[in-house]
């Protein structure tokens, strides 16, 4: 596997050169700056590869070209956003970047509720609760009829909460799910969101009537339109499962499992048309087995995100450390470098740790945890080249 980073553009504080002296083969990243929906010009696409190519490496990845929220829920002007998709993709084809992750995930990107779980051993780690999640979708955005997507004890457990839960706490939730971990991912949270809960509501509404059979057809919709052009130009796409991989907030998700995953590859049945193999992501849902996962869509994967997870019986998750839990990556790094062994890989999240916490990284993020967890996952991907040699 190719080892890459995800580095945010010009701005991002960790440089490409620090990249380059811990052992980073290739970049993954986006025009963070062209909003939504907008055409990436050869012009711009060019620029930034150029940047990059000064600094001694190469943009391996685009994460995420973004698909605008009205082709997921199939607005009226999704027509002309899929001809944008379409002419950014060409340009991006023009300048030789071949990969390129996109998630459709309703309104709502990747799910936390705390972004600072303290360890034993005093770093950081990212922490979802299902309680205060609840409590957040029952409480906070009031959404109707949302009780009934929880069980008779969680709901005794979330109203226990709003006795106790403070003014700080709850402003910190909302912080959390809507602000910080989908403000430099999600456009629908980018800038000085003024009033998030209303905005979540607002766009909540848009999906009123979308369930799961209306969201696969959208997203299937946007696949026959847009594989064409990724073949064209010998593109994979690669489609980011859900975190957590389930329904949330009343939103349909359709990448959470192998029979999702089967639906979409068949859906449009190209080789163009792929995966993203996020470790993270689907090891939080206890229904998947990612080992399991890994061998059966090895040949459809385009890229990787090699993170790890512990769950509990009762749907809290935490991230774990990238040699163990439920991700178990040295598995994957097994089955991967056997089946598609030029596959982009990138180490996902890592701790806060050490000087990391003087910082202000996105969530997630870190430099020095990420490093440390990258020479982690180096000495696996060696050992197991290793043990292939023998
Ligand atoms: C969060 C990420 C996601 C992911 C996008 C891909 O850390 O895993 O934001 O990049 O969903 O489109």
């Amino acid at each position: 596997m190719e080892k890459t980073w995800r580095w945010f553009g010009k701005k991002d504080p960790i440089s490409l050169d620090m990249l380059r002296q811990i052992g980073v083969e290739g970049i993954v990243t986006a025009l963070h700056d062209v909003p939504n929906g907008e055409i990436w010009t050869l012009e711009a696409i060019n620029d930034l590869k150029g940047y990059i190519e000064n600094a001694g490496l190469h943009w391996s990845v685009v994460e995420s070209l973004p698909v605008s929220e009205s082709i997921k829920y199939a607005g009226v002007d999704r027509g002309k956003l899929i001809e944008n998709y379409k002419i950014s993709l060409n340009n991006l084809g023009k300048a030789g970047i071949k990969t390129v992750c996109y998630n459709f995930m309703p309104v709502i990107d990747w799910i936390r509720t705390d972004l600072h779980r303290k360890l034993e051993d005093g770093t950081y780690t990212l922490y979802f609760d299902k309680i205060r999640f609840a409590y957040f979708d029952c409480y906070i955005l009031n959404r109707t009829g949302a009780e009934k997507d929880y069980s008779v004890e969680e709901m005794k457990l979330v109203n226990e909460l709003d006795k106790t839960i403070t003014s700080a706490e709850k402003d910190d939730l909302i912080q959390t799910i809507i602000v910080k971990t989908q403000g430099f991912v999600n456009e629908n949270f980018k800038g000085n969101v003024q009033k998030p809960v209303e905005l979540f509501n607002q766009l909540l509404a848009l999906y009123k009537g979308v369930d799961k059979t209306q969201l696969r057809e959208n997203l299937k919709f946007f696949l026959s339109s847009v594989i064409p052009t990724a073949e064209e130009h010998g593109i994979n796409l690669c489609v980011h499962p859900d975190d957590p991989p389930s329904a949330v907030l009343g939103l349909p998700r359709i990448v959470t499992n192998a029979e999702d995953i089967d639906w979409i590859l068949n859906a449009v049945d190209s080789p163009n048309n792929g995966l993203t193999f996020c470790a993270g992501s689907l090891s939080s849902g206890l229904h998947n087995n990612v080992t399991e996962l890994a061998s059966r869509f090895a040949k459809r994967t385009h890229f990787v995100h090699l993170r790890s997870t512990d769950v509990s019986e009762a749907g809290n998750f935490i991230e774990a450390s990238h040699l163990e839990g439920r991700g178990h990556l040295i598995e994957l790094v097994r089955i991967f470098e056997r089946e598609n062994p030029t596959l982009p890989m990138r180490v996902d999240h890592g701790k806060l740790m050490l000087d990391d916490v003087n910082k202000s990284y996105n969530p997630g993020y870190s430099f020095l945890g990420r490093m440390y967890a990258l020479a982690q996952l180096s000495g696996i991907i060696a050992t197991v080249r290793n043990e292939m040699m023998k």
